[in-house]
């Protein structure tokens, strides 16, 4: 039988497209308030130099759950400064506390609403279990059109994904409140509410708490998923440790993680019963604790007027919020904006870490608003046959000049698989066949298909790269890539011709540093996306003694920082 695919794909994108414009209001202010709240949690607990806030955590910890954890919890925030992930771990722990205080403050009415009815228990534990398995990378996409990339849809998803817990254990906390409790307030006359709050709540404390405790650690599991679309601190450390395969940096980072883990799972878990409450009683410690935070918050929301930033509060640094946005972190065009940052002297802005998936959801959103925006760009790419942009003149040259794209094959594959070695070397085209290519799979059509279309209408120059190769007759072949609109076009294109020359071709998709990896120790057998001599030229450096250069496959490609042609600047040099 021959049931045509369901489109239920296409049915989400346009939900989601008409909510995006829909509710476009809305998800601002949203953005607005959660970025509002993690900022003046980061600026409380970066107060003062880091020992303040190492010492009020581990008096905490002390207080909480006794003194070896303290010491403990000491020990390995200290460990944490100095190896110099302190500013990441404020903003994890910002981007956590959030994440968890949302849960609480929209967790445990649900957890309470489905106890006391059945019907909205039975209407919310099915939505609970499509939140908790539905995976978490999901809700970033649609979260990058609602609320922009950064830290706000991080938080978002986190959130989703942290909730259930909540729930769950505030609606079982209070249904296991003994019978007899609830029939005895009942017969001594209590309303609804005094039973709640006299009776069932203090005695599903614990349940509550721990469902409290789990939301927390599942948030924290969120932080560098979160950090693809941009989202800062330790999880954006990991993320680009693995885009760069720095182990060192990756273990450090990940450490870290683990520190903060620990602490944040003992305090939450001791909370209610602190170690020492018989000391000093929880309620007079707790308040001495938000006092302090509130006092801080207040003191550091007090709007200094020194401020640099708002002597240009009509600048295009204004309107951007000095944000440049970037891609994936391992990428040779971020470390380009980086020396870029520097030559210049822009001091004020920042570039955003993510994915340039993100970077072009964010390029769209703003383009459609017609609102500034400044993004890290490249060509060939269809973005500048989609939307009027222009790069921003370089005069230092800081991001060099035009530059070649490379293969790059693993050492032996001449000899194991000598047909796919001939197309790979034979492999070069213009940079408007790349664009063909992309602007086709930029529209949505399947990159294997738009793949196959430029191979049907190219055909005399296809059969020069297979001119005089070997069938494969079977031949495994595993091309990788990173996800980079050029690299898509590219891979696809050739792994098609390798295919229809008798090749078992597989692409992988993965990450800059892993994709040179990957070439030079044989676990990969090629590659079509190093960009040389300038953009990749440190991945090239480290690996070049194990594998084989096989030089250009497409000439003049370009790097830059590029706006929409409604910005009114020229030049990088404008954004001082
Ligand atoms: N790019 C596209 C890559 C190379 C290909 C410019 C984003 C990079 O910056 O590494």
């Amino acid at each position: 039988m021959d049931i045509p695919k369901i489109p239920l794909g296409e049915w989400v994108d346009s939900f989601v497209a008409w909510l995006t414009i829909a509710w476009a209001g809305f998800f601002t202010f949203i953005t607005n308030l959660i970025d509002g709240l993690l900022n003046i949690i980061a600026d409380v607990l970066s107060v003062g130099p880091p020992i303040i806030l190492i010492l009020v955590l581990t008096l905490l910890v002390i207080y909480t759950s006794r003194w070896p954890l303290g010491v403990f919890t000491l020990l390995s925030l200290l460990l944490i400064e100095n190896l110099g992930y302190w500013d990441s771990s404020i903003q994890t722990l910002a981007i956590v506390l959030l994440s968890g205080l949302l849960t609480i403050i929209i967790g445990i009415p649900v957890g309470i609403w489905c106890a006391q009815r059945k019907t909205v228990q039975r209407i919310v534990t099915p939505i609970l279990d499509f939140m908790q398995t539905m995976p978490a990378f999901v809700y970033l996409i649609p979260a990058i059109l609602f609320f922009g990339i950064g830290v706000v849809p991080g938080i978002i998803a986190s959130f989703i994904f942290a909730i259930a817990p909540t729930i769950r254990m505030t609606n079982l906390g209070i249904q296991r409140v003994p019978e007899d409790l609830v029939e005895a307030a009942n017969a001594f006359g209590s309303t609804t509410s005094q039973k709640l709050f006299k009776v069932q709540l203090p005695l599903a404390t614990p349940t509550i708490m721990a469902g409290v405790n789990q939301s927390i650690m599942l948030a924290l599991s969120m932080v560098v998923t979160a950090s693809l679309v941009g989202a800062p601190g330790l999880g954006a450390d990991v993320y680009r440790a693995v885009s760069q395969i720095d182990v060192g940096q990756g273990f450090e980072a990940g450490l870290s993680i683990v520190f903060i883990a620990i602490i944040l799972d003992r305090i939450t878990q001791n909370l209610r019963k602190p170690a020492y409450g018989h000391v000093l009683k929880p309620k007079i410690a707790f308040s001495i604790l938000a006092l302090l935070a509130v006092g801080t918050a207040i003191v550091t929301a007090i709007p200094d007027n020194n401020s640099p930033i708002n002597e240009n509060a009509t600048g295009i640094g204004a309107e951007t919020e000095y944000e440049i946005v970037g891609i994936e972190p391992g990428a040779g065009l971020m470390e380009l904006t980086k020396t870029a940052i520097e030559e210049y002297e822009l001091d004020n802005w920042r570039l955003l870490e993510g994915s340039s998936a993100a970077m072009v959801a964010e390029l769209q959103k703003a383009y459609s608003n017609q609102e500034p925006i400044i993004i890290t760009g490249w060509t060939p790419h269809w973005m500048f046959s989609s939307f009027d942009l222009k790069y921003l003149d370089d005069p230092r040259e800081s991001f060099g000049g035009a530059e070649e794209i490379h293969t790059i094959v693993r050492k032996g594959l001449e000899q194991d698989a000598p047909g796919a070695y001939t197309i790979l070397d034979q492999f070069t085209w213009e940079p408007s066949d790349m664009e063909a290519v992309m602007v086709d799979v930029a529209d949505g059509m399947d990159p294997n298909e738009a793949a196959e279309k430029w191979i049907n209408a190219n055909s005399d120059k296809v059969s020069e790269w297979t001119n005089g190769a070997q069938p494969g007759n079977g031949k495994p072949v595993n091309l990788v890539f990173v996800a980079w609109d050029s690299e898509i076009a590219s891979t696809y294109v050739i792994g098609k011709v390798l295919q229809q020359n008798g090749y078992d071709v597989t692409l992988s998709q993965v990450e800059v540093g892993p994709m040179f990896a990957g070439v030079a120790n044989g676990s990969a057998d090629g590659m079509v996306g190093a960009w040389l001599p300038t953009t990749h030229v440190e991945y090239f450096n480290t690996y070049k003694d194990d594998f084989i250069d096989l030089g250009e496959n497409l000439h003049g490609t370009k790097n830059g920082l590029v706006v929409p042609k409604y910005v009114e600047i020229n030049s990088i040099e404008d954004l001082k």
